[in-house]
Protein backbone atom coordinates (compact mmCIF):
# COMPACT_ATOMS: atom_id res chain seq x y z
CA UNK A 1 0.00 0.00 0.00
CA UNK A 2 1.35 3.31 -0.68
CA UNK A 3 1.59 6.45 1.47
CA UNK A 4 0.71 9.70 -0.17
CA UNK A 5 0.79 13.35 1.65
CA UNK A 6 -1.23 15.91 0.81
CA UNK A 7 -0.82 19.74 1.74
CA UNK A 8 -3.58 21.56 0.59
CA UNK A 9 -6.06 18.47 1.28
CA UNK A 10 -9.11 20.89 2.27
CA UNK A 11 -8.90 22.92 -1.00
CA UNK A 12 -10.55 22.33 -4.57
CA UNK A 13 -7.72 20.13 -5.74
CA UNK A 14 -6.60 18.26 -2.11
CA UNK A 15 -10.36 17.31 -1.49
CA UNK A 16 -10.95 15.57 -5.30
CA UNK A 17 -7.38 14.42 -5.00
CA UNK A 18 -7.93 12.32 -1.54
CA UNK A 19 -10.22 10.97 -3.46
CA UNK A 20 -8.99 10.06 -6.51
CA UNK A 21 -5.87 7.99 -4.66
CA UNK A 22 -7.83 6.21 -2.08
CA UNK A 23 -10.09 4.92 -4.77
CA UNK A 24 -6.43 3.68 -6.35
CA UNK A 25 -6.19 2.51 -2.88
CA UNK A 26 -3.48 4.83 -1.37
CA UNK A 27 -3.32 5.53 2.33
CA UNK A 28 -3.61 8.65 2.53
CA UNK A 29 -2.32 12.03 4.79
CA UNK A 30 -3.79 15.50 4.97
CA UNK A 31 -2.54 18.76 6.23
CA UNK A 32 -4.81 20.81 7.56
CA UNK A 33 -4.65 24.48 8.84
CA UNK A 34 -6.30 25.47 12.33
CA UNK A 35 -8.86 27.41 11.52
CA UNK A 36 -11.94 28.64 13.99
CA UNK A 37 -14.11 27.76 12.37
CA UNK A 38 -14.83 24.81 10.26
CA UNK A 39 -12.55 24.21 7.32
CA UNK A 40 -12.96 20.70 6.37
CA UNK A 41 -16.67 20.95 4.23
CA UNK A 42 -15.06 19.17 0.99
CA UNK A 43 -13.33 16.64 2.89
CA UNK A 44 -15.68 15.13 5.43
CA UNK A 45 -18.02 12.99 3.33
CA UNK A 46 -14.53 10.92 2.98
CA UNK A 47 -13.41 11.29 6.58
CA UNK A 48 -16.42 10.07 7.86
CA UNK A 49 -16.37 6.59 5.85
CA UNK A 50 -12.60 5.94 4.52
CA UNK A 51 -9.99 4.33 7.08
CA UNK A 52 -7.39 4.85 5.15
CA UNK A 53 -7.03 8.78 5.17
CA UNK A 54 -5.95 10.58 8.42
CA UNK A 55 -5.59 14.72 8.87
CA UNK A 56 -3.15 16.21 10.67
CA UNK A 57 -2.48 19.84 11.87
CA UNK A 58 -0.36 21.74 10.19
CA UNK A 59 1.01 25.14 8.09
CA UNK A 60 3.91 25.10 5.63
CA UNK A 61 4.69 28.34 7.36
CA UNK A 62 6.13 26.38 10.03
CA UNK A 63 9.53 24.49 8.99
CA UNK A 64 9.45 22.15 12.07
CA UNK A 65 6.06 21.14 12.06
CA UNK A 66 6.77 20.10 8.17
CA UNK A 67 9.77 18.12 8.61
CA UNK A 68 8.11 16.76 11.90
CA UNK A 69 5.35 15.39 9.93
CA UNK A 70 7.20 14.31 6.67
CA UNK A 71 9.60 12.74 8.90
CA UNK A 72 6.94 10.69 10.68
CA UNK A 73 4.80 9.42 7.78
CA UNK A 74 7.55 9.22 5.31
CA UNK A 75 5.53 9.30 2.62
CA UNK A 76 5.62 7.77 -0.88
CA UNK A 77 4.53 10.36 -2.31
CA UNK A 78 3.91 14.29 -1.78
CA UNK A 79 1.43 16.64 -2.96
CA UNK A 80 2.03 20.05 -2.43
CA UNK A 81 -1.05 21.67 -3.86
CA UNK A 82 -0.99 24.45 -0.37
CA UNK A 83 -1.31 27.95 -1.32
CA UNK A 84 -2.77 31.64 -0.67
CA UNK A 85 -3.97 31.00 -4.27
CA UNK A 86 -5.98 34.22 -5.34
CA UNK A 87 -4.08 36.23 -7.33
CA UNK A 88 -6.27 39.14 -6.88
CA UNK A 89 -5.76 38.63 -3.34
CA UNK A 90 -1.88 38.01 -3.34
CA UNK A 91 -1.89 41.94 -4.58
CA UNK A 92 -2.63 42.91 -0.59
CA UNK A 93 -0.81 40.23 1.22
CA UNK A 94 2.36 39.98 -0.94
CA UNK A 95 4.66 38.90 1.95
CA UNK A 96 2.45 36.24 3.15
CA UNK A 97 1.57 35.00 -0.36
CA UNK A 98 5.64 34.62 -1.19
CA UNK A 99 6.00 33.06 2.77
CA UNK A 100 2.98 30.33 1.82
CA UNK A 101 3.47 30.08 -1.99
CA UNK A 102 7.59 30.11 -2.68
CA UNK A 103 8.72 29.39 1.07
CA UNK A 104 5.96 26.76 1.99
CA UNK A 105 7.71 24.68 -1.55
CA UNK A 106 11.07 25.13 -0.42
CA UNK A 107 10.15 23.83 3.58
CA UNK A 108 8.75 20.98 2.08
CA UNK A 109 11.58 19.84 -0.44
CA UNK A 110 14.02 20.74 2.64
CA UNK A 111 12.26 18.28 4.86
CA UNK A 112 12.24 15.75 2.44
CA UNK A 113 16.02 15.61 2.00
CA UNK A 114 16.52 16.41 5.70
CA UNK A 115 14.51 13.31 6.72
CA UNK A 116 16.87 11.32 3.94
CA UNK A 117 13.78 10.92 1.54
CA UNK A 118 14.93 11.87 -1.01
CA UNK A 119 15.14 8.20 -3.01
CA UNK A 120 11.99 7.00 -1.51
CA UNK A 121 9.75 9.91 -1.28
CA UNK A 122 8.10 11.29 -5.03
CA UNK A 123 7.74 14.99 -4.62
CA UNK A 124 4.79 17.44 -7.19
CA UNK A 125 4.32 21.15 -7.08
CA UNK A 126 1.37 22.56 -7.78
CA UNK A 127 2.67 25.04 -10.61
CA UNK A 128 0.18 27.44 -12.55
CA UNK A 129 -0.38 28.97 -15.84
CA UNK A 130 0.16 32.16 -14.16
CA UNK A 131 3.40 31.91 -14.03
CA UNK A 132 3.53 32.50 -18.47
CA UNK A 133 1.70 36.18 -17.02
CA UNK A 134 2.05 38.67 -19.78
CA UNK A 135 2.93 35.87 -22.41
CA UNK A 136 5.67 35.36 -24.39
CA UNK A 137 3.62 33.31 -27.08
CA UNK A 138 0.72 31.62 -27.46
CA UNK A 139 -0.50 28.69 -27.07
CA UNK A 140 2.10 28.34 -23.86
CA UNK A 141 3.99 24.98 -23.49
CA UNK A 142 6.95 23.35 -20.81
CA UNK A 143 9.58 25.70 -22.51
CA UNK A 144 7.55 29.01 -22.88
CA UNK A 145 9.52 31.64 -20.55
CA UNK A 146 7.74 32.80 -17.72
CA UNK A 147 6.66 36.61 -16.82
CA UNK A 148 4.49 36.86 -13.88
CA UNK A 149 1.96 39.38 -13.02
CA UNK A 150 1.23 39.11 -9.76
CA UNK A 151 3.26 38.14 -6.24
CA UNK A 152 1.20 35.44 -6.38
CA UNK A 153 2.96 34.29 -10.01
CA UNK A 154 6.63 35.42 -8.77
CA UNK A 155 6.08 32.98 -5.41
CA UNK A 156 5.14 30.00 -7.87
CA UNK A 157 8.07 30.57 -10.08
CA UNK A 158 10.27 30.81 -7.40
CA UNK A 159 8.82 27.13 -6.12
CA UNK A 160 9.02 25.88 -10.18
CA UNK A 161 12.50 26.47 -9.72
CA UNK A 162 13.01 25.46 -6.77
CA UNK A 163 11.49 21.82 -7.75
CA UNK A 164 14.21 21.94 -10.26
CA UNK A 165 17.14 22.36 -8.55
CA UNK A 166 16.28 19.93 -5.76
CA UNK A 167 15.74 17.70 -8.71
CA UNK A 168 18.94 18.51 -10.02
CA UNK A 169 21.36 18.86 -6.82
CA UNK A 170 20.45 15.77 -5.33
CA UNK A 171 18.79 13.31 -7.87
CA UNK A 172 14.98 14.08 -6.55
CA UNK A 173 11.84 12.69 -8.34
CA UNK A 174 10.40 16.40 -8.04
CA UNK A 175 7.91 17.57 -10.84
CA UNK A 176 5.91 20.41 -11.51
CA UNK A 177 2.55 20.56 -12.78
CA UNK A 178 1.79 23.74 -14.84
CA UNK A 179 -1.66 23.94 -14.69
CA UNK A 180 -4.21 25.95 -16.50
CA UNK A 181 -7.07 27.27 -14.75
CA UNK A 182 -9.38 24.37 -13.49
CA UNK A 183 -12.89 24.69 -11.43
CA UNK A 184 -15.99 22.35 -10.16
CA UNK A 185 -18.35 22.59 -7.82
CA UNK A 186 -16.12 22.58 -4.92
CA UNK A 187 -14.43 26.25 -6.42
CA UNK A 188 -13.54 28.42 -3.74
CA UNK A 189 -17.09 31.12 -4.01
CA UNK A 190 -14.61 33.95 -4.90
CA UNK A 191 -12.93 32.95 -8.52
CA UNK A 192 -14.60 34.29 -11.25
CA UNK A 193 -16.38 31.18 -12.33
CA UNK A 194 -18.18 29.98 -8.71
CA UNK A 195 -18.43 33.92 -8.41
CA UNK A 196 -20.65 33.63 -11.22
CA UNK A 197 -22.70 30.51 -10.71
CA UNK A 198 -23.63 31.59 -7.27
CA UNK A 199 -24.67 35.33 -8.31
CA UNK A 200 -26.36 33.98 -11.46
CA UNK A 201 -28.49 31.10 -9.17
CA UNK A 202 -29.22 33.55 -6.34
CA UNK A 203 -30.39 36.35 -9.35
CA UNK A 204 -33.04 33.88 -10.61
CA UNK A 205 -34.05 32.64 -7.50
CA UNK A 206 -34.70 36.03 -6.41
CA UNK A 207 -32.20 36.33 -3.20
CA UNK A 208 -29.62 39.00 -4.81
CA UNK A 209 -30.24 42.01 -7.33
CA UNK A 210 -26.83 42.44 -9.06
CA UNK A 211 -23.01 40.76 -9.54
CA UNK A 212 -20.13 43.06 -9.80
CA UNK A 213 -17.01 41.67 -11.55
CA UNK A 214 -13.97 42.73 -13.23
CA UNK A 215 -12.57 42.64 -16.51
CA UNK A 216 -14.91 40.72 -18.61
CA UNK A 217 -12.48 40.41 -21.49
CA UNK A 218 -9.82 38.12 -20.13
CA UNK A 219 -9.76 34.53 -21.84
CA UNK A 220 -9.02 31.44 -19.72
CA UNK A 221 -8.24 28.49 -20.54
CA UNK A 222 -10.69 26.16 -18.26
CA UNK A 223 -10.85 22.91 -17.30
CA UNK A 224 -12.33 20.25 -14.45
CA UNK A 225 -10.47 19.64 -11.55
CA UNK A 226 -11.12 16.21 -11.47
CA UNK A 227 -9.37 15.74 -14.72
CA UNK A 228 -6.47 17.93 -13.31
CA UNK A 229 -6.01 15.43 -10.02
CA UNK A 230 -5.54 12.48 -12.40
CA UNK A 231 -2.26 14.63 -14.23
CA UNK A 232 -0.80 14.90 -10.92
CA UNK A 233 -0.98 11.71 -10.11
CA UNK A 234 0.00 10.59 -13.55
CA UNK A 235 3.11 13.05 -13.47
CA UNK A 236 4.56 11.31 -10.30
CA UNK A 237 3.82 7.68 -11.83
CA UNK A 238 6.36 8.34 -14.86
CA UNK A 239 9.67 6.85 -15.09
CA UNK A 240 11.50 10.14 -15.30
CA UNK A 241 10.71 13.02 -13.05
CA UNK A 242 9.55 16.15 -15.27
CA UNK A 243 7.94 19.10 -15.84
CA UNK A 244 4.05 19.40 -17.45
CA UNK A 245 1.31 21.86 -18.95
CA UNK A 246 -2.02 20.56 -17.97
CA UNK A 247 -4.51 22.35 -20.25
CA UNK A 248 -7.54 21.97 -22.40
CA UNK A 249 -6.28 23.76 -25.26
CA UNK A 250 -9.33 26.42 -25.45
CA UNK A 251 -10.35 29.65 -24.02
CA UNK A 252 -13.35 31.50 -23.29
CA UNK A 253 -13.66 34.86 -22.25
CA UNK A 254 -15.08 35.57 -18.71
CA UNK A 255 -17.88 37.63 -20.58
CA UNK A 256 -18.61 34.29 -22.72
CA UNK A 257 -18.71 32.12 -19.31
CA UNK A 258 -21.46 34.74 -18.27
CA UNK A 259 -23.51 34.15 -21.10
CA UNK A 260 -23.38 30.60 -21.02
CA UNK A 261 -23.93 30.29 -17.30
CA UNK A 262 -27.40 32.86 -17.93
CA UNK A 263 -28.50 30.84 -20.85
CA UNK A 264 -28.42 27.71 -18.69
CA UNK A 265 -30.60 29.23 -16.13
CA UNK A 266 -32.83 31.51 -18.72
CA UNK A 267 -31.88 34.44 -17.88
CA UNK A 268 -31.93 36.82 -21.13
CA UNK A 269 -29.25 38.73 -21.38
CA UNK A 270 -28.19 42.10 -23.16
CA UNK A 271 -24.92 43.70 -22.78
CA UNK A 272 -24.52 47.46 -23.41
CA UNK A 273 -21.37 49.57 -23.03
CA UNK A 274 -17.60 48.77 -23.62
CA UNK A 275 -14.69 47.56 -21.17
CA UNK A 276 -15.92 48.97 -17.13
CA UNK A 277 -18.88 50.81 -18.80
CA UNK A 278 -20.29 47.25 -19.79
CA UNK A 279 -23.57 46.50 -18.00
CA UNK A 280 -25.62 43.36 -18.83
CA UNK A 281 -29.79 43.54 -18.72
CA UNK A 282 -32.27 40.45 -18.22
CA UNK A 283 -35.77 40.44 -19.63
CA UNK A 284 -37.15 42.61 -17.45
CA UNK A 285 -34.99 45.10 -18.25
CA UNK A 286 -33.16 44.98 -15.07
CA UNK A 287 -29.24 45.85 -14.95
CA UNK A 288 -28.13 42.76 -12.76
CA UNK A 289 -24.11 42.76 -13.98
CA UNK A 290 -22.19 45.66 -13.75
CA UNK A 291 -18.27 46.09 -13.53
CA UNK A 292 -16.68 47.75 -10.77
CA UNK A 293 -12.87 48.52 -10.15
CA UNK A 294 -12.57 46.79 -7.30
CA UNK A 295 -12.39 43.78 -9.03
CA UNK A 296 -9.48 44.97 -11.50
CA UNK A 297 -5.71 43.90 -11.12
CA UNK A 298 -2.87 45.99 -11.07
CA UNK A 299 -1.75 43.94 -13.73
CA UNK A 300 -3.75 41.36 -15.46
CA UNK A 301 -3.03 38.26 -17.05
CA UNK A 302 -5.37 38.84 -20.74
CA UNK A 303 -5.06 35.35 -22.00
CA UNK A 304 -4.02 32.30 -20.98
CA UNK A 305 -3.94 29.28 -23.19
CA UNK A 306 -2.02 25.68 -22.63
CA UNK A 307 -0.50 23.32 -25.24
CA UNK A 308 -0.50 19.89 -23.23
CA UNK A 309 1.23 17.54 -26.43
CA UNK A 310 3.88 16.87 -24.08
CA UNK A 311 0.98 15.24 -21.05
CA UNK A 312 -0.62 13.88 -23.52
CA UNK A 313 2.43 12.11 -25.16
CA UNK A 314 4.16 10.88 -22.34
CA UNK A 315 1.36 10.99 -19.89
CA UNK A 316 -1.18 10.00 -22.09
CA UNK A 317 -3.55 12.03 -20.23
CA UNK A 318 -6.51 13.97 -22.17
CA UNK A 319 -9.44 16.33 -19.85
CA UNK A 320 -12.53 13.96 -20.43
CA UNK A 321 -14.99 16.77 -19.35
CA UNK A 322 -15.62 19.66 -21.74
CA UNK A 323 -15.93 23.03 -20.63
CA UNK A 324 -20.15 22.56 -21.29
CA UNK A 325 -20.18 20.03 -19.23
CA UNK A 326 -18.36 22.03 -16.72
CA UNK A 327 -20.23 24.99 -16.84
CA UNK A 328 -23.76 22.86 -16.98
CA UNK A 329 -22.50 21.07 -13.44
CA UNK A 330 -21.39 24.13 -12.03
CA UNK A 331 -24.79 26.29 -12.59
CA UNK A 332 -26.99 22.78 -11.43
CA UNK A 333 -25.07 22.26 -8.53
CA UNK A 334 -25.67 26.06 -7.29
CA UNK A 335 -28.84 26.35 -8.40
CA UNK A 336 -30.68 23.11 -6.93
CA UNK A 337 -28.67 23.82 -3.56
CA UNK A 338 -29.56 27.85 -3.49
CA UNK A 339 -33.47 26.51 -4.37
CA UNK A 340 -33.03 23.97 -1.34
CA UNK A 341 -31.34 26.01 1.28
CA UNK A 342 -34.03 29.05 0.26
CA UNK A 343 -37.27 26.65 0.81
CA UNK A 344 -35.78 25.19 3.70
CA UNK A 345 -35.33 28.96 5.58
CA UNK A 346 -38.70 29.93 4.08
P1 LIG B 1 -7.53 26.20 -3.01
O1 LIG B 1 -8.91 25.64 -3.15
O2 LIG B 1 -7.35 27.64 -2.69
O3 LIG B 1 -6.78 25.32 -1.89
C1 LIG B 1 -5.58 25.74 -1.31
C2 LIG B 1 -5.27 24.83 -0.14
O4 LIG B 1 -4.05 25.30 0.49
C3 LIG B 1 -6.35 24.83 0.96
O5 LIG B 1 -6.43 23.54 1.51
C4 LIG B 1 -5.75 25.79 1.98
O6 LIG B 1 -6.22 25.58 3.30
C5 LIG B 1 -4.30 25.40 1.88
N1 LIG B 1 -3.39 26.40 2.47
C6 LIG B 1 -3.41 27.73 2.32
N2 LIG B 1 -2.43 28.29 3.05
C7 LIG B 1 -1.78 27.28 3.68
C8 LIG B 1 -0.72 27.21 4.60
N3 LIG B 1 -0.10 28.31 5.02
N4 LIG B 1 -0.31 25.99 5.04
C9 LIG B 1 -0.95 24.87 4.63
N5 LIG B 1 -1.99 24.87 3.78
C10 LIG B 1 -2.40 26.06 3.31
O7 LIG B 1 -6.68 25.92 -4.33
P2 LIG B 1 -6.93 24.83 -5.49
O8 LIG B 1 -7.75 25.46 -6.56
O9 LIG B 1 -7.35 23.56 -4.88
O10 LIG B 1 -5.46 24.70 -6.07
C11 LIG B 1 -4.52 23.78 -5.53
C12 LIG B 1 -3.11 24.24 -5.85
O11 LIG B 1 -2.94 24.34 -7.26
C13 LIG B 1 -2.74 25.62 -5.30
O12 LIG B 1 -1.39 25.58 -4.95
C14 LIG B 1 -2.95 26.55 -6.47
O13 LIG B 1 -2.11 27.68 -6.35
C15 LIG B 1 -2.55 25.65 -7.62
N6 LIG B 1 -3.21 25.92 -8.90
C16 LIG B 1 -4.55 25.99 -8.97
C17 LIG B 1 -5.16 26.17 -10.20
C18 LIG B 1 -6.66 26.25 -10.35
O14 LIG B 1 -7.13 26.72 -11.39
N7 LIG B 1 -7.43 25.77 -9.40
C19 LIG B 1 -4.37 26.26 -11.37
C20 LIG B 1 -2.99 26.16 -11.24
C21 LIG B 1 -2.42 25.97 -10.00
P3 LIG B 1 -7.57 26.30 3.84
O15 LIG B 1 -8.69 25.42 3.35
O16 LIG B 1 -7.38 26.26 5.31
O17 LIG B 1 -7.60 27.67 3.26
O1 LIG C 1 -11.08 33.17 -11.36
P1 LIG C 1 -9.90 34.05 -11.21
O2 LIG C 1 -9.74 34.79 -9.94
O3 LIG C 1 -8.65 33.12 -11.51
P2 LIG C 1 -7.14 33.45 -11.94
O4 LIG C 1 -6.74 34.80 -11.56
O5 LIG C 1 -7.02 33.08 -13.39
O6 LIG C 1 -6.34 32.42 -11.04
C1 LIG C 1 -6.76 31.07 -10.90
O7 LIG C 1 -6.16 30.30 -11.92
C2 LIG C 1 -4.72 30.24 -11.85
C3 LIG C 1 -4.25 29.39 -13.04
O8 LIG C 1 -4.06 30.21 -14.16
C4 LIG C 1 -4.32 29.62 -10.53
F1 LIG C 1 -2.97 29.50 -10.46
C5 LIG C 1 -4.83 30.50 -9.40
O9 LIG C 1 -4.51 29.88 -8.16
C6 LIG C 1 -6.35 30.61 -9.51
O10 LIG C 1 -6.90 29.34 -9.27
O11 LIG C 1 -9.86 35.11 -12.39
C7 LIG C 1 -9.95 34.74 -13.75
C8 LIG C 1 -10.07 35.99 -14.60
C9 LIG C 1 -9.03 37.07 -14.29
O12 LIG C 1 -8.56 37.61 -15.48
C10 LIG C 1 -9.80 38.13 -13.52
O13 LIG C 1 -9.30 39.46 -13.67
O14 LIG C 1 -11.34 36.58 -14.33
C11 LIG C 1 -11.17 37.99 -14.18
N1 LIG C 1 -12.27 38.49 -13.36
C12 LIG C 1 -13.21 39.35 -13.81
N2 LIG C 1 -14.06 39.65 -12.83
C13 LIG C 1 -12.51 38.22 -12.07
C14 LIG C 1 -13.66 38.95 -11.74
N3 LIG C 1 -11.89 37.41 -11.18
C15 LIG C 1 -12.41 37.33 -9.93
N4 LIG C 1 -11.83 36.50 -9.03
N5 LIG C 1 -13.51 38.05 -9.55
C16 LIG C 1 -14.17 38.89 -10.41
O15 LIG C 1 -15.16 39.52 -10.07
Amino acid sequence: MKTALIFGVTGQDGSYLAEFLLKKKYKVHGVKRKSSSYNTNRIDHILETNKNFSLHYGDVTDAILVMNIISRIRPDEIYNLSAQSHVAVSFEIPEYTANVDALGCLRILEAIKSSNLTKKCKFYQAGTSEMYGKVHEIPQNEKTSFYPRSPYGVSKVFSHWMTINYREAYNMFACNGILFNHESPRRGETFVTRKVTIALSKIKLGLQKKLLVGNLNAKRDWGHAKDYVEAQWLILQQKKPDDFVISTGKNYSVKKFIDMCAKLLDIKLKWTGKGINSKAFDQNGNCIIECDKRYYRPTEVDILLGDSTKAKKLLKWKPKISFKELVKEMVEYDFQNLKKTYREKK
